[in-house]
């Protein structure tokens, strides 16, 4: 729009800057380092089809017992240069990694925070040309400056993130943020570099009428899981149902849309998954907090807010429901009614 003023994230963060005062502009330029490798890793995603040295499987296998995709390992070196390269964080727990970083160079060991993150969420969809992302999740360190950290500085509660967000590469490549003051989105403009504003306090709406699972592993989900989707799938007018299915299997960018559609985003436990898929310190907790902070919810399914599970392991998984307020509401009805029963 002609004379409309476009406000690039950078500017935007230093304008916030004046909330955090503690923070001495630490989270902005924090935030911004993380921009930056999002341009990076955008860059090569966008070249995914053409580049046969960055496309498909390396021969490792990660600590889930999964195959790295080589744009997996690009995304998780990336975003770890330009964390370190801040100088404002002393650790790194990274989905790739079996075990934390420790930064112990002179200019990161005694940085205030510790991230945790999927440098590389969904990758098995980039061979197929479908929107991935990246999550990540920011906690102040609570060993003392002049130690190293230690694992316990990334087992806090997620109610103890002072930011988070993800990147959606997607029809367009989108930065979505929360330091808990609402949830902000940036939409990537590629002819001037910048992330620019574009969703300024995202507001989910309190109800929907997209559900997102994995319908595939219908029987081995719990009841409560099975009735909800029978009810999602019933005829109501009132209610707007029958609802629609929508499952992309990028958790980033299942969750963005009913964001802004309004929907909710369940993976449950399964049989041959007691804890389900998803990971909670660097999957679920950020999205979590970027969830409540747009109005919306997230639960385990058993009435335990995502954010206030005590971790016990970097990589633990825990099932997950999160969206519209009154769809998860409704689904945990269920879910007390009917159990994990036949
Ligand atoms: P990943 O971190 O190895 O990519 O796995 C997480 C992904 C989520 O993005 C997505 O929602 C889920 O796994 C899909 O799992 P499934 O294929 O079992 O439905
Ligand atoms: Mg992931």
């Amino acid at each position: 729009m002609a004379g409309t003023r476009i406000l690039t994230l950078n500017e935007v963060i230093i304008q916030k800057q004046s909330a955090f005062p503690y923070a001495k502009g630490e989270l902005s330029r924090l935030l911004s380092h993380i921009g930056l490798a999002a341009k990076i890793v955008n860059n090569m995603i966008n070249k995914a089809g053409l580049e046969t040295s960055i496309i498909g499987e390396t021969e490792s296998i990660n600590i889930q017992g999964e195959n790295q995709q080589k744009l997996d390992v690009y995304a998780d070196e990336t975003f770890t240069k330009a964390i370190q390269a801040s100088g404002l964080v002393c650790g790194i727990a990274s989905e790739e990694c079996d075990e934390i970083t420790v930064f112990d160079d002179d200019l990161s060991r005694d940085g205030n925070y510790v991230i945790c993150m999927d440098p590389l969420d969904g990758s098995s969809n980039i061979d197929v040309n479908v929107s991935v992302g990246t999550i990540f999740s920011v906690y102040r360190r609570t060993t003392p400056h002049g130690q190293k950290v230690t694992k316990k500085d990334f087992l806090q509660q997620g109610n103890k993130q002072v930011a988070a967000g993800y990147i959606i590469y997607g029809s367009s490549t989108m930065l979505v943020y929360t330091t808990g003051l609402g949830t902000t989105g940036f939409t990537y403009d590629p002819s001037i570099g910048e992330f620019c504003l574009s969703h300024y306090f995202m507001v989910t709406p309190k109800t929907g009428k997209i559900y997102s699972i994995n319908e595939g592993n219908y029987i081995k989900f719990p009841l409560g899981v099975k009735k909800y989707i029978k009810y999602c799938q019933e005829n109501d007018p009132e209610s707007s149902r029958p609802y629609t299915s929508r499952y992309i299997g990028s958790l980033v960018a299942d969750f963005h849309r009913n964001l802004l559609k309004g929907g909710i985003y369940i993976y449950p436990k399964t049989a041959s998954a007691p804890n389900g898929k998803l990971r909670l310190l660097y999957e679920c907790n950020p999205i979590a907090f970027l969830a409540e902070q747009a109005g919306g919810m997230a639960t385990d399914g058993y009435g335990n807010r995502i954010l206030d599970i005590q971790p016990k392991d970097i990589h633990q998984r825990v099932p997950f429901f999160t969206g519209a307020k009154a769809m998860v509401e409704k689904a945990e009805e269920f879910m007390k009614e009917f159990g994990d029963g036949e």
